[in-house]
């Protein structure tokens, strides 16, 4: 890959040239990766004053920079050194982030117009220039600042410009895979993972033990866990789209423990479970040892005596090994809000083939509430063992009990976090049907996967 120029047009060619001469942008410079060079539009004023400004067309406060200047420096520039991808800065333009600079880190030519004053004649954004750019939310004085940014953020992106080009690919905002390698269409960005260094105590301020332990699988998990926390605390507006294939199987599963339950509650949940299932494009199945009569409309063929032979069947139906997901505020662990976390959990739990048939039980053994839980958690072998999750490896996928592990170790994250303890069945309902209207709107409006759609 041979260097990347930047031409930078402004009023503060110095200031400019200044602070790219220092860092890493500078180290490029001198190493020939990168160029940079800077044009002052007041060398191409034609007037006694080198004039660059003027009073607006319409009348208002401030001065709007002439056309004139603008377009003779960008055709100066263009004769002298050839033509570039030309990108005016100003902040009413679309916004500059990591996916700008990587698609700009492949342009071998690149101008740069800064703005000053209320900013440029509209006339060079509308007919001499490829693009616009902002770098934010905010008003500087000019865009000389942005075009630093700019460059400082593309550059890094070149080969040879940083130390070690795996750190670029692990920066927050980076494109990375938070499953490992098994989900390769599911990338996106997230919030990069805490770092440490020595010394391992600061007035008594430590570093987590994983770090110190240097176990390899381990800290890989760790720092993905990190970054899903972080970025769902901090960010959640970068993590990306998720969705299921859109011919994935998708069952809810109402659990009925073996204790006494009130009949009406019974029959009000599997009402409600039912409309949201179908409101959600799932299927709905119940599992109740040994109570058939207390399950009124539930089909025959939709009720079975355990999880195992609902995964047999499953199985059986689908060709391919039901993942689990149990759903409940279990020992700690808040229901989920939505099916964002859902998705987040099955992709990081290492699985591959999101198009195998989805399981989400809801425990419901107690009367009116979710109290019940079902989990691979600790603490779930208290569950009867006839409808709780022990020995179901073999009928299951055993992607559901690292799912189920991680689901734990994220439980604390706000976002996903319902912490209002046990839900009235309505609320679960509501919860549930909001997870699966969320799953069924991933489904349909993503063409592209429906090359995982079951044959
Ligand atoms: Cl590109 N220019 C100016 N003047 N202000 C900005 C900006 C650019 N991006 C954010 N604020």
């Amino acid at each position: 890959m041979s260097g990347q120029t930047f031409e930078v047009f402004t009023l503060f060619p110095e200031a400019v040239a200044g602070f790219l001469r220092g860092g890493l942008v500078g180290k490029a410079v001198a190493r020939e990766l990168v160029s940079v060079h800077c044009t002052d539009y007041r060398e191409f004023a034609t007037d006694r004053y080198r004039t660059v400004d003027d009073a607006p067309y319409g009348g208002s406060p401030g001065m709007v920079m002439k056309i004139e200047p603008v377009v003779a420096a960008l055709e100066h520039v263009t004769r002298e050194r050839g033509p570039m991808h030309r990108i005016l800065l100003t902040p009413a333009g679309p916004r500059f982030d990591q996916r700008v600079a990587e698609r700009l880190a492949t342009v071998p030519r690149i101008g740069l117009l800064c703005g000053r004053y209320e900013g440029i004649d509209d006339r060079v954004r509308e007919h001499f220039v490829d693009e616009c750019l902002s770098i934010g939310d905010f008003v500087l004085n000019g865009g000389e600042v942005a075009a630093l940014a700019i460059i400082e953020a593309v550059a890094r992106l070149r080969e040879g410009v940083l130390g070690n080009p795996e750190s670029a690919a692990r920066d927050s905002f980076s494109l990375q895979d938070m499953s490992s390698e098994t989900c390769p269409e599911d990338h996106g960005a997230w919030l990069e993972h805490p770092h440490f260094t020595r010394p391992p105590d600061f007035r008594g301020l430590g570093v987590p033990d994983v770090l110190l332990a240097g176990a390899h699988a381990e800290v890989a998990r760790w720092r993905r866990e990190q970054a899903w926390r972080r970025t769902w605390a901090l960010r959640p507006d970068l993590r990306p789209q998720r969705s299921l294939p859109a011919g994935a199987p998708v069952y809810l599963v109402a659990q009925f423990g073996q204790g006494e339950k009130d009949m009406s509650e019974r029959s009000a949940l599997l009402a409600a479970l039912a409309a949201a299932a179908s409101a959600g494009g799932a299927e709905l199945r119940v599992v109740a040892p040994g109570r058939a009569s207390d399950l009124g409309d539930v089909p025959r063929a939709a009720q079975f005596r355990s999880l195992k032979d609902l995964a047999r069947e499953l199985r059986r139906r689908h060709g391919a090994a039901p993942r689990l997901v149990a759903l409940g505020p279990a020992d700690g662990l808040p229901l989920a809000r939505g099916a964002a976390p859902l998705l987040d959990l099955l992709a990081a739990s290492g699985t591959g083939d999101l198009s195998a048939p989805l399981v989400l039980v809801l425990a419901c053994a107690g009367t009116g509430d979710l109290a019940r839980p079902v989990t691979n958690a600790p603490g779930a072998a208290s569950a009867p063992s006839s409808t709780g999750l022990r020995g179901l490896e073999a009928a299951f996928s055993p992607v559901i009990l690292q799912a189920s592990k991680l689901a734990a170790g994220l439980a604390e994250t706000t976002p996903m976090n319902d912490s209002s303890g046990p839900q009235p069945v309505e609320a679960a309902a509501r919860l549930v049907a909001d997870a699966l209207a969320e799953l069924k709107t991933c489904r349909s409006t993503r063409p592209s996967e429906l090359r995982h759609e079951q044959q």
